[in-house]
């Protein structure tokens, strides 16, 4: 049976378009998702970083791969139907943790998320793949913004550093970072209340305007993934990278640093 959060019409448009609203997901864990993110702002882990570009205004923190460390983020995992929902989203027989991202966005933050699809930048592919992204505060302008059916094109988009917009990897065959607004493309977003969340695709094109409004804008993004995905190698060291994980292509992510959620 499909969770109660969603519609079988839900199940329908992630396929095709790689993107639906989940309204109420982490509805029971903001407080504690808004607990964690300022422990990991009060400690940030080795990958933190401040997104900026010159002349630009504001504070864009960024942070990933904390939930061993901070207990309100396992926490919310555990306890947040995510699981579930994302099984069904996917309709995989399993999900397995793949990494959090916490993304603060601090008012009159004038740096905009560039356009990217995050499948690049990861060791991990399949079209068995799901992020939620999770709004702490109530948002209109800077909210997630998605262009529907990227998730089905046939070339990946060349990942870029976010401050620098230098290519992420010297090698591989991606095609260049479209403009989608300029190209007429169909953008999907929503005005979201905290604990909502916008599930994608690994790889939908995705980015957010700055955050101009009076208020931060706080997210966690929690990414998962299915049966179908396996560990493949990118032309240089991903994002996360993982030092260590000592995966070979085609192999499933190692179950003792990505534990099953869920198997039906
Ligand atoms: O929060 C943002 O500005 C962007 C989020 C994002 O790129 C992601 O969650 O993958």
């Amino acid at each position: 049976m499909t969770h109660p959060l969603l519609t079988d019409q839900d199940i329908e448009t992630y396929d095709r378009d790689g993107v639906v609203l989940v309204r109420g997901l982490f509805a029971d864990q903001v407080a504690t998702l808004r607990d964690g993110i300022a422990a990991n702002m009060d400690d940030p882990g080795p990958y933190a970083s401040e997104n900026k570009r010159a002349g630009q205004s504001g504070r864009f923190f960024d942070d990933y791969c904390n939930w061993t460390r901070i207990p309100q983020f396992r926490d919310a995992i555990e306890t947040s139907p995510a699981a579930e929902v994302a099984a069904d989203l996917m309709q995989s027989p399993s999900v397995q943790m793949f990494h959090d991202h916490v993304l603060v966005k601090e008012p009159g933050t004038s740096m905009a998320t560039p356009w990217h699809q995050d499948s690049p930048y990861y060791f991990v592919e399949g079209m068995q793949t799901i992020s939620f992204w999770s709004p702490l505060d109530p948002v209109r302008e800077a909210t997630l913004r998605c262009v529907a059916g990227s998730h089905r094109w046939e070339k990946d988009v060349l990942p870029t550093r976010w401050a620098s917009e230098v290519a992420f990897f010297d090698g591989g065959d991606y095609m260049p970072v479209p403009d989608p607004e300029a190209e007429g493309m169909r953008i999907v977003e929503f005005e979201m209340e905290p604990g909502d969340a916008v599930a994608f695709n690994f790889r939908t094109l995705h980015g957010a305007r700055g955050n101009d409004s009076p208020t931060r804008r706080r997210a966690f993004s929690l990414r998962l993934v299915g049966e179908d995905a396996r560990y493949v190698e990118r032309p240089g060291p991903t994002s996360p990278p993982f030092p260590g994980h000592d995966m070979q292509p085609g192999q499933r992510l190692r179950e003792d640093w990505f534990p099953t959620l869920l198997r039906r």
